[in-house]
């Protein structure tokens, strides 16, 4: 997607703060950060959102899960335990359409959200 802010971090066009990277996933700083500790997951196929998911991305979701656990790790927040929140549709609260995970620690998180 051309016009994908993610997509433009994705490919370099745009720059990031990352934290981790592989063939499928990028992991950076969120630039409006909500905790002490914010990083976005996303896959670097453009997939507007959750609700987008197709049956052949169970192994890409299975794996931005389990790199979640290595990311954390890095974060230091493995421990303390985190938050992974993924705002999907405009009830949602979701403001860029790439498929992305927060990964939220360093700090006690209430319930409900916002
Ligand atoms: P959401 O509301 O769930 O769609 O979250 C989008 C997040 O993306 C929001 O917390 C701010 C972040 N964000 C938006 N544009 C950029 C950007 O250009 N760089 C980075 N690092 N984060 C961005």
């Amino acid at each position: 997607m051309s016009d994908c802010i993610f997509c433009k971090i994705a490919i370099k066009e745009i720059p990031a703060n990352v934290v981790y990277e592989d063939e499928y996933i990028l992991a950076f700083y969120d630039i409006q950060p909500a905790a002490p500790s914010h990083v976005l997951i996303i896959p670097k196929e453009h997939i507007p959102s959750m609700a987008q998911v197709e049956e052949r991305h169970k192994e890409l979701l299975g794996h931005i899960h389990l790199a979640i656990q290595s990311i954390a790790e890095r974060l230091g927040i493995q421990e303390s335990g985190y938050r992974i929140v993924n705002n999907c549709g405009e009830q949602g609260g979701q403001t860029v359409h790439h498929l992305h995970f927060h990964l939220l620690g360093g700090r006690p998180m209430k319930w409900p959200p916002g």
